[in-house]
């Protein structure tokens, strides 16, 4: 009888393809038939960025592979599970997750391992080249309109919380599509930019009330486009009358946004934090579902998103009020809704998201949480919300710096003191590649 073959584990995310992946595989093929666990599109999105290409695609070109006999799907980025379950003769990866990030996975996958008597096998990485690197490399010479413009779906898909992060000029949103934290493996960065009219009126010297013209706001957008890769949601205040709603739609679209929220107000927009409402009066409900049926018309892609922002808790109304109103825009045809709140206290917000949810599973939820800023993104996620928007933070960061190194000018009669606030001028040189 025939011996049975024996079979080699290797685990891959496989979104960009190099050489290292090559020397891989074609090692482990000499130890005998290949089973790729492949990541889930969640799994890759948890610790890194949305992959390219989602599961299915990246199975299509691995079965293709020579030697490549079976894939598996691996949920988590730890697959000792899968090591378990398939109890494969061997398990082949590059050396390089011996130290760093991936050294706790190794232990486990030992273990694994071990508990059936299957063998490690381990190849010099291949140094100077790395998917992580490649990805970024792709990014910002290849993202095009139509695939930011997507990526916000796509985040929604595969990811059960997406963070977003303002933007109110190229440079801080520079900030947001490179600033990453790593702890245990995982990397935490942020899913896309918050284009507000607070921080876009605010660095122009204008007050929060659409006195700031849309297509300054897109000037500004586009130029975040022209440096960054990842998706913008913008504030689009009211939407203003319909009929200039629906071009704001095709205009927003066409730059390559994928969402526009707007706020059920009406009349003089003021912003939603302030503490003296008595002015702001709230949209008719129905006007308001008219609006978003308009503006849902006039889109031509199927990845432009139209969310409806509901104001009644910053108007003093009751849940009540919220949920009617949060049921007729979505049958009108929003793709999702934000709720927001100036409360401290989450619990209006919460009893909001926690009814909502009852009656529509996956109509995306959007939180703001500039007042009950304790609250973390797990909690908010647990409690039924889908995107968490920084709303306002990088200006905010900005004005107090910049205050307090001109004042201590001012105090000194130079600036050398100030120097201990300031980016140096080698990093200030070096910050925007080509400058030097
Ligand atoms: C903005 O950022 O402009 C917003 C959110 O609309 S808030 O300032 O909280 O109203
Ligand atoms: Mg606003």
């Amino acid at each position: 009888m025939k011996k049975k073959k024996k079979t080699i584990y290797l685990s891959l995310t496989a979104d960009t393809i190099h050489h290292g992946h090559m020397k891989l595989l074609e090692k482990a093929r000499t130890y005998g038939d290949i089973t790729i666990g492949l990541m889930s599109s969640k799994a890759v999105a948890e610790y890194k960025r949305i992959p390219y290409l989602n599961f299915e695609q990246r199975k299509r070109i691995l079965i293709n592979f020579i030697g490549v006999k079976k894939i598996v799907r691996q949920e988590t980025w730890d697959y000792s599970k899968n090591v378990r379950k398939y109890k494969p003769d061997y398990l082949i990866h590059g050396d390089d997750w011996k130290s760093g990030p991936q050294k706790e996975i190794r232990e486990k996958i030992i273990k694994a391992l071990k508990s059936y008597g299957g063998k490690l096998i381990e190849i010099p990485y291949t140094k100077g080249v790395s998917s992580s690197a490649l990805t970024e490399d792709l990014n910002t010479n290849y993202t095009t309109t139509d695939l930011r413009r997507g990526s916000l779906r796509r985040l929604l898909e595969v990811k059960k919380i997406s963070r977003f992060l303002e933007a109110h000029s190229p440079l801080s949103a520079l900030v947001g599509e490179k600033t990453s934290y790593e702890n245990k493996g995982k990397k935490y960065s942020f899913d896309g930019f918050w284009s507000s009219s607070l921080t876009d009126s605010t660095v122009m010297g204008k007050p929060d009330n659409e006195s700031l013209d849309f297509t300054q706001r897109l000037q500004t957008i586009d130029q975040i486009f022209e440096v960054t890769t990842k998706p913008l949601i913008m504030d689009g205040d009211t939407g203003g009358k319909s009929e200039h709603f629906e071009m704001k739609v095709k205009s927003a679209e066409r730059l390559g946004i994928s969402a526009l929220i707007i706020e059920d107000k009406k009349g003089l927009k003021k912003n939603s934090l302030l503490s003296d409402t008595s002015l702001q009066i709230q949209e008719d409900k129905n006007k308001f579902a008219e609006k978003i049926q308009i503006g849902k018309k006039a889109q031509t892609s199927d990845e432009f998103m139209i969310f409806a922002r509901i104001e009644s808790f910053i108007l003093g109304k009751n849940i009540k009020d919220a949920l009617t109103r949060a049921y007729t825009y979505v049958d009108a045809g929003a793709d999702g809704i934000m709720i927001h709140s100036k409360s401290s206290d989450p619990k209006e917000i919460f009893e909001f998201s926690n009814k909502f949810r009852k009656v529509y599973k996956t109509i995306p939820l959007v939180s703001v949480p500039s007042s009950y800023n304790h609250v973390k993104e797990n909690v908010l996620k647990e409690n039924g919300f889908n995107i968490v928007i920084y709303a306002n933070h990088m200006l905010r960061a900005s004005y107090p710096s910049m205050e307090n190194v001109a004042r201590t000018i001012l105090k000194n009669s130079r600036s050398k003191e100030s120097d201990n606030q300031l980016l140096s001028i080698k990093k200030i040189l070096n910050l925007i590649p080509g400058t030097s």
